[in-house]
């Protein structure tokens, strides 16, 4: 889809045109921005379907936007864009990466100490100019300093969310190709990990003789569109590289070797290796062509006959990190995992009370639409200025509500919880008479992240303690490739979740957190899990199946996430629901 690269490039314009001093503009472009990032429909097929009309039907888009956005599909550029960025000296896209920095911080860091580049600005940092900048100071500058350092690390790496449609995509055209028998991506993507690589995808066929099936296949693949540059092309595998900067490759095998090339580069490595010793031990040879006893090949077709033969079961590539799959594979217990049909409703979401972009209507409508049973709407609360947080009065407004709504519909049900603030002594900014009146509580950390480890723990689980509170949102406050999370005794917490019957969040968002590992090790605590969306808005709502992927690497089951239970079980398990 589109629509991600075009918001990028929008966003960008608005930076650039902040930074040039132009007034209104620069929103204009960041409001269009968000709205493209928003958009469910594919805006090439609103595109095509209603011409320059259809895109100015776009919400904040106007006429000159919806020009330059007709001129990118067309043309894959925007002429405006490039200009900016000729004329503006400095790498506003790079810079705007790091946390913390947005364009009139940037601006100033130009204007001040003449920083174009993130080398200046680390320069900038080394001497220390950056602190005695205005409205900067010391605390800011070391925060910038991590932030750089953060970025580094994640460089060359994507959130799975932002490539998944479009491997999916691929692989369903590849599908569709006469005389291609099994498809699959493999890897990292196959694997669900949250951020990736690169894309690394199979194809099969009966024969890998067919020079001109061969061809065919190797000649869609280069010239797909998104690709910028050919690596590579030949006849069992090609390499390209697309315009987001993924580096992609395609493997064809025989049908034959199927499973055993899918076992092979869906990894991890880590658990290759440990499958091998025990392929060896056993008297076997395995590798990408197949399972071998002497010379003579004896499995490959299916990844399930490899495992078999192995002695164990067969294991959903989201737990293959060797930590603990392979034994309880050759036991048969591995798990059952977690699936997103599993899933009946949604406790992290927001309304237009406090910002966001939907009425609660409309996230029910798309909460059923999804199939759900339940939503709970948990709007930020007072303490959150900047997000319209809600105060006691407007809470118990809202608690009115939703109660009348909740009379007109049937079969469906509108839970009303919030998203209470953690305050830096462990209080809430809401009071307990309040919450009272909740159908359920969830409380976050939303300020002050840099505490020592022993201070934040401390103001977690005071928290945890307070009577009402069921959920702990986003545990560690990480976010994918923007921030690290806070410092916190996670074993502290897990114990404290059980004491106290707190439930914990996996945020299905850019936050991901609690991660995979993490979750695991709750599990083991005794302590029960939900996934949220955190939408701020209704199309974020189906990232639930990110949040399940998450599960599932944490071995997850169906009865460790709350929000798998129908509503009666809800009910019945939880005395939070007084409604
Ligand atoms: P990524 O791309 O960094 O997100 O991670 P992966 O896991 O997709 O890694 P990648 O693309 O380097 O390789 C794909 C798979 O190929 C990997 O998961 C396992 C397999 N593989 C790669 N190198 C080795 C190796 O040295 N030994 C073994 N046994 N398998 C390997
Ligand atoms: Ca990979
Ligand atoms: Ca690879």
């Amino acid at each position: 889809m589109k629509n991600q690269e075009l918001a990028q490039l929008l966003f960008e314009i608005g930076e650039f045109l902040e930074l040039q001093e132009i007034p209104f503009k620069p929103q204009a472009y960041q409001q269009a921005a968000l709205a493209l990032d928003n958009l469910e429909e594919d805006v090439f097929d609103i595109y095509k379907k209603d011409g320059l009309k259809g895109l100015k039907n776009i919400p904040a888009v106007g006429e000159s936007i919806a020009l330059k956005i007709e001129e990118y599909l067309k043309t894959g550029k925007i002429k405006y864009y490039e200009q900016l960025r000729k004329s503006t000296p400095v790498e506003v896209d790079e810079l705007t990466k790091i946390e913390g920095l947005g364009g009139k911080r940037i601006k100033r860091l130009y204007k001040e100490l003449g920083v174009r580049t993130v080398k200046d600005l680390e320069r900038a940092i080394a001497e220390h100019q950056v602190a005695s900048l205005f409205g900067f100071g010391e605390k800011m500058e070391k925060n910038i300093a991590e932030a750089i350092e953060f970025l580094k690390k994640s460089k060359g790496r994507f959130l799975l969310k932002e490539v998944l449609d479009d491997i999916e995509r691929i692989e369903d055209k590849f599908r569709k190709m006469k005389g291609v028998e099994k498809v699959s991506v493999a890897g990292s993507i196959r694997r669900r990990k949250e951020t990736i690589g690169d894309a690394d995808f199979l194809v099969s066929v009966n024969d890998v003789t067919d020079k001109y099936l061969v061809e065919k296949i190797m000649k869609a693949f280069v010239s797909m569109e998104g690709v910028v540059k050919i690596v590579s092309k030949g006849e069992t595998r090609s390499s390209v590289k697309t315009r987001q900067g993924l580096d992609m490759d395609l493997r064809l095998v025989p049908s034959s070797s199927f499973g055993s090339a899918l076992q092979y580069f869906t990894g991890s490595k880590e658990h290759n290796i440990a499958l091998r010793k025990i392929a060896i031990k056993q008297g076997y040879k395995l590798n990408e062509y197949g399972l071998f006893r002497k010379e003579r090949k004896i499995k490959g077709e299916t990844e399930e006959e490899i495992y078999e033969k192995l002695g164990m079961d067969w294991m959903p590539p989201e737990i293959r990190e060797n930590a603990g799959e392979i034994e309880a594979a050759r036991e048969r217990k591995l798990p059952e995992l977690i699936e997103l049909k599993n899933i009946k409703g949604d406790f992290h979401c927001h309304s237009d009370w406090d910002g966001g972009s939907n009425s609660i209507e409309d996230m029910v409508k798309q909460a059923k639409g999804l199939g759900y049973e339940y939503l709970g709407i948990s709007d930020h609360t007072q303490f959150l200025r900047i997000e319209n947080g809600l105060d006691e009065k407007r809470l118990m407004e809202q608690n009115r509500y939703i109660k009348k709504l909740n009379e007109k519909l049937t079969g469906f049900k509108v839970l009303h919880g919030a998203e209470v603030n953690i305050l830096n002594d462990g209080s809430l900014d809401i009071d307990e008479e309040t919450l009272k009146k909740l159908d359920y509580v969830s409380v976050g950390i939303h300020s002050n992240f840099k505490m020592p480890e022993k201070e934040m723990t401390e103001r977690i689980i005071r928290a945890m303690k307070k009577p009402y509170v069921n959920i702990l949102n986003h545990p560690t406050g990480r976010i994918l490739q923007r921030r690290e999370g806070f410092n916190v005794d996670l074993e502290k917490i897990f114990k404290a979740a059980r004491q106290y019957n707190v439930i914990l969040e996996i945020n299905s968002s850019e936050r991901a957190d609690l991660s995979a590992e993490h979750a695991k090790r709750a599990k083991e605590y005794g302590v029960k899990l939900v996934i949220g969306t955190d939408s701020h808005d209704k199309h974020q709502m189906p990232n639930m199946k990110f949040g399940v992927y998450q599960a599932r690497r944490g071995w997850l089951e169906k009865s460790d996430v709350i929000n798998t239970y129908s509503f009666k079980e809800l009910k019945d398990y939880f005395t939070f629901l007084k409604s």
